[in-house]
């Protein structure tokens, strides 16, 4: 498989932070409109067949849309489904047990929260990693404390894999993450809390497009 790189720097994060009147699918219908070509479904606290049943929608709604859609956590769920990938955190399955699930083609993210991390994950063999959490967030309890712009610049000192920032991150903030390194940003509360879902995403596609990462 040729190197992966993200096809737009924001990594739209599909969690409805328990936002009741927004479901998972309306959610990343918004996103898409907005202009997210990359989505993630982090589906956390709910059964199987509920994850399946959701993700089945957004595959759909992701195809009509030419955007690219991961599962988190769930590599039996991600090939259920045929996902175009799945991001795995260091207590999930770990990477080569979940390439053997999804064979080959597939995109696989690792989390990571440190240079050793980082390190491992490349030599496994992951497409992509994710560092965090890289500011203060409220979404997560990560075990880590906020690894902040440097410690960004020294993981990219040490990896040639594509980078998405993860942890705390806002439209405003993204610039800075993607000037550090990073080559996308992912967004989960600022974009889901957000009254306007689809106009958040289009104003943070924009300002993203206008950032050049080194
Ligand atoms: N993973 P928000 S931080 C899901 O550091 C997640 O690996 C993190 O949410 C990590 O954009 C995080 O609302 C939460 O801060 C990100």
């Amino acid at each position: 498989m040729p190197a992966f790189s993200f096809p737009s720097p924001l990594y739209a994060i599909a969690d409805t932070l328990g936002r009741a009147e927004l479901s998972c699918p309306e959610l990343a219908r918004q996103m898409c409109a907005g202009g997210a070509r990359l989505i993630q479904l982090r589906f956390k606290e709910r059964s199987a067949r509920d994850f399946l049943h959701i993700a089945r929608q957004l595959r759909t709604i992701c195809r009509q849309h030419g955007c690219l859609l991961i599962i988190n956590d769930r590599a039996d769920i991600a090939r259920a489904i045929d996902a175009d990938g799945l991001h795995i955190g260091q207590d999930d399955l770990p990477y080569a047990a979940a390439r053997r699930v999804l064979g080959p083609d597939k995109i696989i993210g690792v989390s990571t929260h440190d240079p050793a991390q980082a390190v491992a994950a490349e030599r496994e063999g992951a497409d992509y990693i994710g560092f965090g959490p890289l500011f203060g967030t409220q979404t997560k309890t990560t075990g880590y404390t906020a690894r902040g712009l440097d410690q960004l610049r020294e993981i990219r000192n040490q990896t040639s894999l594509p980078i998405v920032a993860i942890g705390g991150i806002s439209t405003e903030r993204a610039p800075a993450a993607l000037a550090a390194g990073a080559n996308a940003v992912a967004m989960i509360s600022d974009i889901v809390l957000s009254r306007q879902v689809e106009a958040k995403v289009r104003q943070t596609v924009q300002q993203l497009s206008l950032v050049r990462s080194p």
